[in-house]
């Protein structure tokens, strides 16, 4: 999997969210045709990744039925198949083994699960069958609560331990290795400084042996610290934690805006490249 490879630049994982209601772009691409147009711009711009999601996870929002998150991105799915050769992978954002399954048939390749395969039992089954990847990514609590009263004793020791655990279940399922990239979540359960203490901590759980995806894009604990209230204007924000991920070792970025963090991903690898040897690991270890 090409995010194995540590002498390439990080991936950028493009957000493609065909809702109503996600907290940066939501009503903007349920309409197929916009998503599409959204797809191939993104494309453009050079993302490896197309994250295709039909339920918003915010703070706050209400889960989706299988039926409607699939009605809501199969028509998608299938299009940039029929469209597009190999490039790019197409991952399906969902926390339903059903939607997955929907997904996998359609032509997606990759599997993001929020909730790491606790809200679907049959998921971890499924990838292993399918042989695909799957991110399995931090959350406290659920979508609907989890920022009411986040709560942690030692935030990176526990999202360490619970990031090592789901690897361990995944694995114990069927799921290979190399199809395991972890996440801390950014913003799902978290206070501000439970986010800046994970970025802070980045480096040690780029080192725990799976690949680490980052979320931050527009993410409102940005938004606090930049005194901005609109998302969309955290672009600086965002490419600052690129930035950040990169030089921790951070492999995938999953990000609304693909060419401004490809370029910030693309700089901070070069410079992290500078004194090493070929071949060498650029985990921040
Ligand atoms: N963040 C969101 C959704 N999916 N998946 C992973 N692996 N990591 C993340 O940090 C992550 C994610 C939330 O962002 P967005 O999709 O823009 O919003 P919404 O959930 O409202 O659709």
């Amino acid at each position: 999997m090409p995010w194995n490879d540590k002498n390439q630049a990080p991936l950028i994982m493009a957000v493609l969210n065909m809702t109503p209601d996600s907290f940066s772009d939501g009503g903007r691409f349920l309409d197929p045709a916009q998503a599409l147009a959204q797809a191939r711009r993104m494309l453009e711009e050079g993302a490896d990744i197309l994250d295709i999601g039909g339920e918003s996870t915010r703070p706050g929002a209400s889960p989706q039925s299988a039926r409607v998150q699939i009605g809501r991105v199969l028509p998608v799915i299938e299009a940039l198949r029929a469209e597009l050769s190999s490039r790019p992978v197409i991952s399906i954002d969902t926390r339903s083994a059903e939607v997955a399954e929907a997904a996998l048939d359609a032509g997606a390749e990759l599997i993001n699960d929020v909730s790491a395969g606790r809200d679907s039992p049959e998921m971890f089954a499924l990838a292993a069958e399918r042989q695909v990847p799957i991110v399995l990514m931090h959350m406290q609590g659920s979508p609907e609560t989890m920022q009411r009263q986040p709560h942690y004793d030692d935030v990176l020791a526990e999202v360490e331990a619970f990031l090592l655990e789901r690897a361990a279940a995944a694995r114990a399922a069927g799921i290979c290795a190399e199809h395991i990239l972890l996440d801390p979540g950014i913003g799902f359960g978290k206070r501000r400084e439970h986010n800046l203490a994970l970025l802070a901590g980045l480096p040690r759980l780029a080192g725990l042996g799976y690949p680490l995806l980052l979320g931050t894009s527009r993410k409102r604990f940005m938004g606090s610290l930049c005194e901005e209230t609109d998302p969309t204007e955290l672009l600086g924000a965002t490419c600052a934690t690129t930035a950040l991920g990169t030089a921790a070792g951070v492999r995938v970025f999953r990000v609304h805006d693909v060419k401004a963090n490809r370029q910030a991903a693309r700089v901070a690898w070069a410079v992290g490249r500078v004194g090493r040897k070929p071949g060498s690991e650029n985990n921040g270890t």
